[in-house]
């Protein structure tokens, strides 16, 4: 089995432009023979399937919204014939329809196939025991990384999201090594082994691979800190494939993407127009090899770099740095842009006695916005030390407008009063809308 696939993980850029090209030529034809709405895009700017003859010509091919994957749902963009078809994924947005998404059984292959190359990457191997608390289901957080262990021959414990105490149990009892989850859900279960006396030592954790929201260098550190883990980001989104997109190795320096699969480009948001690498925008894939839902130039609405330097690890796999945030994330408060993840970098590098939990609140008073962060103390701090209360609510106060630009009104509550989620966090709340 091929999970550490040293051909293409380590190919020169000239054989990669070559096979990017031939892929790019295929589905491009795939698409425009099997998809009407493609059929549509192109005969409306006048571009036939053999105007493209390499990869250097991607620019030229039009954008996929999630609204098209809307408007023709369920099974509108789908390539190949519904008895094709062995797996179907969906994602809920935050308004009205699904994104359904639909797998071949080479879709689902070459999906283990990125998924395992990723874990790999990090140091898994055949044998190593995989706690999978992404949720199973439409989401394809369980699934996907659930095949891609099976794939490389690791052992996958499908435990699915909820009932932390019930997962710190098998946690310790099966001797998991990977802990698969999202950040915020790995730091409910730091909480929870607080609470009920686990300690890191008593499990037998190595490495997690966190994902599926945004999350700070900041917050890797903690997580690291508490579980005593290598802790690694994995990127990927449904409409692409699901996580595996993109994954961080060993070195946990940006995230390799698979991109004779998925092949990216940051494009300003504004102007739609490519940008050089290392300048950053918005993140677009084309999925090079995939048949049930093929996608041209998707609009991921992430915002992200393309890491210009090559990896220590050997792979020439193009990079991702940190995902920023979602371009429907960033906050426009008093006209300045708010990214939560710059709040969440305050909240982690300010002071022990913080915990990392906190939510934000836009409200608009008098037309004036305000922009509130609640954030926990530490379980130890009690709430009547009033001092020290004053003094870290100063230092977060000073730490965030020097970052953010704007004053925000800081509450500081006591430990557990924050809404912990099990599977991707919400962290703002605004009531502006
Ligand atoms: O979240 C797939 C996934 C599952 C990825 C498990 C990683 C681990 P969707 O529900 O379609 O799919 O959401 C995709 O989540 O466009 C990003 O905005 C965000 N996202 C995913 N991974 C990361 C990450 C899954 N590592 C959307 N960092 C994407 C930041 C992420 N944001």
């Amino acid at each position: 089995m091929s999970y550490f696939n040293k051909t293409i993980e380590c190919m020169s850029f000239e054989d990669k432009k070559q096979l990017l090209s031939k892929n790019l030529i295929d589905v491009v034809r795939r698409v425009y023979n099997n998809v009407l709405p493609y059929k549509e895009k192109m005969d409306e700017i006048g571009l036939k399937p053999s105007d493209i003859k390499g990869i250097d010509d991607i620019s030229k091919l039009p954008f996929t919204l999630k609204s098209d994957l809307r408007n023709n749902y369920p099974f509108g963009m789908f390539a190949v014939p519904q008895d094709e078809i062995i797996r179907l994924h969906a994602s809920s947005g935050t308004t009205g329809k699904l994104t359904v998404v639909g797998y071949t059984k080479n879709d689902i292959e070459n999906w283990s196939e990125s998924c395992a190359r990723g874990l790999y990457g990090i140091g898994v191997r055949k044998g190593s025991v995989i706690h999978i608390a992404y949720g199973y289901g439409l989401f394809t957080g369980g699934l996907g990384l659930h095949y891609g262990a099976e794939y490389m021959g690791a052992t996958a414990v499908p435990v699915s999201s909820g009932n932390t105490a019930r997962q710190l149990m098998l946690l310790k009892d099966f001797k998991a090594e990977v802990l698969c989850c999202t950040p915020s859900y790995a730091l409910h279960l730091i909480d929870e082994m607080k609470k009920t006396g686990y300690s890191k030592d008593d499990l037998s954790l190595k490495y997690g691979v966190f994902g599926a929201e945004s999350w700070t260098n900041e917050m890797r550190n903690t997580i690291e800190k508490e579980l005593g883990i290598k802790a690694y980001d994995i990127y990927g989104l449904s409409e692409i494939s699901g996580p595996g997109v993109a994954m961080e190795c060993e070195f946990q320096n940006g995230c390799h993407v698979q991109d004779d699969m998925f092949y990216p480009e940051i494009i300003d948001p504004i102007t739609l127009k490519p940008l050089p690498v290392g300048e950053e925008g918005e993140l677009v894939f084309t999925t090079l090899t995939k048949e049930g839902i093929p996608l041209i130039r998707y609009r991921t609405r992430d915002l992200c770099r393309i890491l210009p330097d090559r990896c220590e690890c050997g792979r020439t796999t193009l990079r991702l740095d940190k995902i920023k945030g979602r371009t429907d994330d960033m906050l426009i408060i008093r006209g300045v842009n708010v990214f939560p993840s710059q709040i969440e970098s305050c909240i982690l590098k300010c002071d022990d006695r913080i915990s990392p939990h906190f939510h934000i609140t836009v409200d608009r008073h008098n037309n004036l916005d305000r922009l509130t962060v609640e954030v926990e103390l530490a379980p130890e701090i009690a709430f009547d030390e009033i001092q020290l209360i004053q003094a870290l609510t100063q230092k977060l106060d000073s730490d965030i407008s020097s970052a953010i630009g704007i004053r925000a009104k800081i509450m500081l509550v006591s430990n557990g009063s924050i809404k912990r989620s099990e599977g991707k966090a919400v962290r703002v709340t605004d009531n502006r809308k």
